[in-house]
């Protein structure tokens, strides 16, 4: 025996206490929620948030430490046998530094593997809470939300203006879970079932063998395989549309494609399809515009989205939905509801706000949180669940499962950007990046240990519960629904709800695309195609491309309005104004003109010959090029500067020497793109003469009052573009 308080060992060394944790054997209270799986907070690596103002740095403390918090005295040189000698593998700090910088990138998304993301709210109207159960759709609800727009088929290093697709996802973090809708900004798709969509992005990606082109669909595989797939005629169609080169990611409808089945809180149910409206109305660049921007501006969008934001601009969406009687045929108007390659027009199913969506802050770091977040149309709350769709099948096993290699195992969710708000109590354990430390040892149900904890939650406990809809009796097929066969009556109806102008552009992209094909049967097989959507259409591509158009036989179709761009007014806010300025600008009159941009929420950029006060000059007539101004005004005579170099290389031959070259060029260009052109006093008009543009002209403002000239130049701008000066003079559009 050996005294109470001596160890048995270790004499002098007090006794272990006794254990006082024991192997439990009575059921016991449950866990509470994982504390480090609570709200994400976006930090930044030294655990500060952006809120944190001037302190959110990308190091905390006084001395920099390796990973383990060993203050370092040096990193700018390897361990080395003296300075020329060499490098000794026992450099441990040198393998710690470059062994994470190895490691640094995750793979990118196969597919919408460039994008911009942002933060922002969701304040419900109330409006969708008789359809919906869902609680961030009930009055006065206030969700968070995380936004990442993206292109399609370009790589992460590709330019944002290419003619593509645009991703639009949001991620709402509701109190009752994360609700993703995972959109484009067209609403219809390639396909009509997922077991296509390897084939569809292989075909449209880059040339297996010599990896060209990048970011587009200009190329043989891709035409070959809508052109044979004719199921992809409507979506293509739209992507060679205006809608596939928008201004701004600020300017763009978002839709969820597919239709959803809401379930209300007694249980009726009905079919929607989503919808984002932008504040700031759908506008596009013109292709010309795309092209120098690829090369001028490749971040165009990014920049804009948080250049806007940054500014206090903050973007804007009304989400809405078509609401449409959930019945066993799952139709409206003849028009199959599971068919994603189809449209619900707005005239006969108008779009419902439910509430209002704002982006308001950038994110801290791209790679923590746009580029780890992971969508997921999965991602349900009670309150919408989702339909047969056959390609919404499909994508509800792809994107968890892409998650895993991309993201590299299944504790994606844990990611902060990925953290849900509402609290977690799952029985998911261990894999790689586990951040939990879970306590307890019951993991699984049923169990008595955890006293039988976590419990079922029911419908009125907020769970999710699946819509009980009766599954059709049937045999198994590989084959779709004789509906699903017309290929044809809604690319049809979208040509004709175009205007002229917008039907200029599609005939002028799809000439464009398959110019850059090499193959004549695949050009022969598209223009078949067209022809079944219009005659005219087919007819002016064939001519653009030298070939004989085929005749082709057309449905009757009655045309959508809405489809168009054109036609509405718009705010204005957050539009740039370039203001030419030249030895002779009155100063006062500038200044006037800029208080009054500003006081519209308008973007003034003064451009000076050079040498300009810096606090009013944004641009030289070096660096300014047209394509950053959606309007330009004259503020003087913009002539060659006495101190500047002159410019006098092919892009810059201006038709007088009396205007700088570069500014000839500058003003041809906002002619040819269509923008308002303003300007006061006999320096402008005699500028734009001298620069070859009719001082008359379409969409040509000029006054004695450089204020009033602004505000006419501003209503010009609702319209986003001054449309009757298209088709442009010398063919440029
Ligand atoms: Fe996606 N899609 N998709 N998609 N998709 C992905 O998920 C997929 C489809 C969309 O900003 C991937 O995380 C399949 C339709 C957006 O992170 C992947 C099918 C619509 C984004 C994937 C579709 C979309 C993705 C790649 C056919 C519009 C970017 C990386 C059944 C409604 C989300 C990733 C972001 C991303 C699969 C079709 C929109 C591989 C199999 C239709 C906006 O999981």
């Amino acid at each position: 025996m050996h005294g109470e308080d001596t160890h048995p060992d270790v004499p002098g060394v007090p006794a272990p206490e006794e254990p006082t944790v024991q192997e439990p054997t009575e059921p016991r209270a449950p866990l509470p929620p994982k504390p480090d799986q609570g709200a994400p907070a976006p930090v930044s690596a030294t655990g500060r948030g952006p809120q944190d103002g001037a302190a959110a740095r990308s190091q905390d403390g006084a001395y920099l430490t390796n990973a383990q918090g060993t203050r370092l005295p040096d990193s700018d040189h390897s361990l080395k046998a003296g300075p020329r000698g060499p490098v000794l593998l026992q450099d441990h700090h040198l393998r710690e530094k470059i062994t994470h910088f190895d490691h640094e990138r995750i793979p990118e998304r196969v597919v919408h593997a460039r994008g911009a993301a942002a933060h922002g709210v969701f304040e419900s109207y109330g409006a969708g809470a008789g359809i919906s159960r869902a609680a961030f759709l009930a009055a006065g609800a206030r969700t968070p939300v995380f936004v990442r727009f993206s292109t399609v088929l370009g790589s992460r290093g590709s330019a944002d203006t290419v003619r593509d697709t645009r991703g639009f996802a949001t991620k709402f973090y509701t109190d009752e879970g994360v609700f993703d809708l995972v959109g484009n900004n067209i609403p219809v798709f390639f396909i009509q079932d997922a077991i296509k969509f390897p084939d569809v992005v292989h075909a449209a990606k880059p040339h297996p063998d010599r990896e060209i082109p990048q970011a587009q669909s200009a190329h043989d595989t891709f035409w070959d395989f809508v052109s044979l797939h004719t199921e992809a005629t409507h979506h293509t169609l739209w992507n060679m549309s205006d809608r596939g080169i928008p201004r701004s990611y600020r300017m763009m409808e978002g839709f969820g494609i597919h239709t959803f089945r809401l379930v209300a809180a007694d249980g009726s149910t009905c079919l929607v399809k989503w919808h984002w409206k932008p504040k700031l109305g759908v506008h596009s660049l013109t292709w010309d515009e795309a092209q120098q921007l690829g090369g001028l501006d490749p971040d165009f969008h990014r920049r804009d989205l948080a250049d806007a934001i940054e500014a206090g601009a903050f973007p804007q969406w009304e989400l809405g939905v078509q609401v449409m009687p959930d019945t066993p045929e799952q139709t409206f108007e003849g028009i199959d509801l599971l068919d994603p390659t189809k449209i619900v027009p707005e005239e006969l199913a108008p779009v419902r706000p439910l509430g209002l969506m704002t982006l308001n802050a950038n994110p801290t770091n791209f790679f923590a949180e746009t580029e780890q977040v992971a969508f997921h149309p999965g991602h349900l709350v009670p309150g919408i669940d989702i339909t047969d769709d056959p390609l919404l099948s499909g994508r509800l096993f792809s994107y968890l499962d892409t998650q895993i290699t991309r993201l590299g195992g299944p504790n994606f969710a844990q990611i902060p950007v990925n953290r849900t708000h509402a609290p977690v109590n799952d029985m998911l354990r261990d894999g790689f990046h586990q951040d939990a430390v879970h306590p307890g040892v019951a993991p699984y149900k049923p169990n008595s240990l955890d006293g039988g904890c976590p419990f079922f939650a029911g419908a009125e406990e907020h769970a999710f519960v699946e819509h009980p809809l009766p599954v059709a009796e049937s045999k198994k097929v590989r084959e779709s629904p004789a509906s699903f066969a017309d290929h044809f009556s809604q690319p049809r109806q979208f040509w004709l709800s175009m205007t002229p102008v917008e039907q200029e552009h599609i005939i002028a992209a799809y000439t464009f695309e398959l110019g850059k094909c090499r193959e004549p049967a695949v050009r022969e097989r598209t223009l078949l195609a067209l022809a079944r959507i219009d005659a005219r259409l087919c007819a002016q591509v064939a001519d653009g491309l030298g070939l004989p158009a085929p005749e082709g036989e057309t449905v009757e179709v009655d045309p959508s309005p809405a489809l168009s761009q054109l036609g509405a007014r718009w705010p204005v806010a957050g539009r740039t104004v370039g203001i030419l300025t030249g030895p002779d600008t009155d100063p006062e009159a500038l200044a006037a003109v800029r208080e009054a941009a500003l006081a519209a929420d308008l973007v003034p950029l003064v451009v000076a010959p050079s040498g300009g006060d810096p606090d009013r000059v944004q641009r030289s007539f070096a660096t300014a090029r047209s394509v950053e101004f959606d309007a330009v005004l004259l503020a003087g005579t913009p002539g060659p500067a006495a101190d500047a170099t002159p410019v006098r290389d092919a892009r810059a031959a201006g038709p007088d020497d009396t205007v700088d070259p570069r500014i000839a060029l500058l003003l041809g260009e906002a002619w040819r793109h269509a923008k308002a052109i303003g300007g006061w006093g006999e320096p402008a008009r005699d500028t734009l003469t001298a620069a070859g543009l009719p001082a008359d002209g379409e969409g040509v403002v000029l006054g004695e009052d450089p204020v009033q000239v602004l505000r006419e130049v501003a209503d010009l701008l609702a319209e986003h573009r001054v449309w009757k000066r298209f088709p442009a003079p010398g063919g440029g559009e």
